[in-house]
This record gives structure tokens, sequence and C-alpha cells, in this order.
């Protein structure tokens, strides 16, 4: 061979010798393929060297050229060899970065309670479910037919009062319900008695002060049929109330006047504070009032087209936020608005 052919050859050696050298010191994939193309790529190393090929005497091309391409084959098995040791590496590194620690304690949950109001909601529909009521919803704007003529609410009651109910805007006649009676009225058109009915809703008024807010919740119940006397009334109310509170307490009916029903009564408790012995809850009397009854009044039967020869009916409402006060012994009506959550678990479910 001639000095030409046997540099070329060294050349060649020391070439391979310096790539497999690199392609080990790479860190990563990309940094790898950087080195394919500094030796094996088009404008490579390894291409120069071939280019010397050509000008070697004939004879010595085959043999050299021969070389060359053994170097290429070698080199690029070894690379290959150096790739995948490279995404293994890689792949450990990874499922290394992603490891994850299965003896470490969870991360606790907080799931949400109900709002002790619609906890209230809930609990008092329940139980008037049971005796056989169907729950019934309507509309938080109303008119003033079904809000206050239907109830015989007279033109001159105070109830009717800008002051004293929120009118809506430029609404002609439209207002926020003030109690959740409209809702009876609805279910009296749409529906021939027997009827049993509990509304429970949202009603508003503009009052606002320790203990009357211009939102708050009530629970309404009626029944119409035939032969609907005060002693249902008493024994409904009476069942209400022992569910809701779980222990038997007893309740007295005082006469009272409300336009929509006619005798009328309110209710009272067996104080659930004191046992009736009397303390600050029921100011000494050991009685607390929880709501409003009475016999719905004929004027009422009449603006729904039931023929009050014929039918009767008891009714009575009460307010929610009042009752769950009662039962968990809560101070501050405005405590159920200012949404702080350490009372809102405590009561709330
Ligand atoms: C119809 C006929 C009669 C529902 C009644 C009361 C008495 C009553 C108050 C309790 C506390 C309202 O939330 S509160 O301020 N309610 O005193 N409610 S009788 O009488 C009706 C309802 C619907 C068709």
């Amino acid at each position: 061979m001639t000095s030409g052919g046997e540099s070329l050859k060294q050349e060649l050696e020391a070439l391979q010798k310096e790539a497999k050298h690199a392609f080990t010191q790479a860190l990563d994939l990309a940094a790898l393929d950087q080195l394919r193309v500094k030796y094996l790529g088009k404008k490579g190393s390894l291409t120069e060297v071939l280019k010397g090929v050509g000008k070697l005497y004939p004879e010595e091309r085959p043999v050299v050229g021969r070389n060359v391409n053994e170097v290429k084959d070698d080199l690029e098995g070894y690379l290959e060899i150096c790739r995948n040791v490279l995404k293994d590496e890689q792949g450990l590194l990874r499922v290394e970065a992603e490891r994850i620690d299965v003896t470490l304690p969870g991360r606790s949950q907080m799931p949400g309670v109900r709002h002790p109001v619609q906890a209230g909601l809930d609990e008092m529909s329940e139980i008037f479910m049971h005796m056989g009521f169907e729950v019934a919803e309507g509309p938080e704007i109303e008119d003033e037919f079904h809000n206050f003529d239907a109830l015989n609410i007279p033109p001159e009651h105070p109830a009717r009062a800008m002051h004293d109910t929120f009118f809506i805007e430029g609404g002609d006649d439209m207002l926020l319900r003030t109690h959740t009676s409209p809702v009876q009225i609805r279910a009296m058109l749409d529906g021939e008695p027997p009827l049993a009915i509990v509304a429970p809703g949202r009603v508003f008024r503009c009052d606002y002060d320790v203990t009357h807010s211009p939102m708050f919740h009530q629970v309404e119940v009626f029944k119409v049929g035939r032969g609907v006397s005060m002693a249902h009334l008493k024994g409904v109310l009476h069942h209400f109330l022992n569910a809701y509170f779980g222990r038997d307490l007893p309740i007295r009916l005082r006469p009272s006047y409300f336009p929509f029903t006619e005798p009328s009564a309110e209710v009272d408790m067996g104080c659930a504070i004191c046992d009736g012995k009397g303390c600050r809850v029921c100011k000494g009397s050991g009685w607390v009032e929880v709501l409003g009854s009475g016999m719905i009044h004929p004027n009422v039967l009449k603006a729904v087209n039931i023929d009050s020869e014929v039918y009767s009916g008891f009714a009575f409402g009460l307010g929610v936020e009042r009752l769950v006060m009662l039962k968990h012994g809560i101070p501050d009506l405005r405590l159920f608005f200012e949404n702080d959550v350490r009372f809102l678990r405590r009561v709330g479910r």
C-alpha cells in the first residue's frame, strides 16, 4: 500500500476511535444525534475521508473504500447501542421522577354540607311527606291576586303597603312573594279536593332587625277535603313538632287573627330549651310561639272555586329560620346569612 493509502487508513482508525468515544460521552439523545451528523452525516467526517479515496491509486481504492464502509457500519451499530442505553437511562429517570409514594396519607376531602336552612326545609318537608302531603313549589315573583287578593287580604291591609312589600319596578302589579301561600292558591286552582300540600320556599318582606331578615324561608301546609276540622289541624301539628324536635312536647292553640283563616290560632310549644320550666328563650313562661294556623277562610276557598259548604280545610305557616334556631339553640338570626363555615358545618347536614 502506498503512503497515501496508509495514512488514509490511519485517519480512518483515529476517526473511528474518536467517534466511539464521543458517542459514549453524549448525555442525551439530542446530543447523540448531533454527533451522528458530525461523524456520519452527508457533510460529516467520514464523508471527508471518503473523498480522499478518489485520490488513491485505482488498485488501492476498493480496499480502502471497503475499510470506510466497514467503519461506517461499525459506527452505526455503535450509535444504535448508545441510543438504546440513553433511552433506557431516560426511562429510568422518568420512572424515578414520577415515582408515587403509595404509603403517604391521602389528601383529605372537605365535603360540603347543606345550608342549615336547606337542611331544615328538607327535614320538615320530609315529615309532611310521610304524612301524605305533596310538596309544591311556585314562582318567587308573584302578582297581587295570588299573593294578596285570593288570600282575603284587602287592598287597605298594611302588608300591601310599599314599605312592607318589595314591588317590582315597572312590573305592573308584580312583587316578591311575602309568603308561600300563593303556591297553595295555585295548587287549589289546579287541583280538586281532597288536597294535602306542603309548600317550602323563600319569601321576602321589607323587614330588617335582630329577629327579621328581608329574605327568609317558610313552610306552609294545608289540607282541604270533606269534614276537615281543627282536630285534624292539631293532630298534624302535634305529630310534626314531635317529629321535628325529636321528643314529645306539649302544644297549645291560642285564638288569633289572620285574614286567610277563620278561626285562627297561634300555636305554642312547650319550650324545648328548658322543658317548660321557664328560661330566657321562653321569657319564663315555659311556652314558645312556633307558628300560625287556622281553618281556611271561606272567602279564600271561594277565590279558588271551592265550595265552602262542601269542603273545609286547615292551614298553617311557619318561619323555617325560627324553628331551626329553636331546635339548635341558635341565638342570632344573622348567623344564617353570614356564611361562616364553622357555623354552617355545626348546624348544616
Ligand atoms: C292558604 C290559606 C291559608 C297559612 C297560615 C299563618 C297562619 C302564619 C306565619 C308564621 C311565621 C308567617 O313566617 S311567618 O311570619 N304564618 O301565621 N300562615 S295561617 O294560611 C294559609 C295559607 C294558604 C291558601
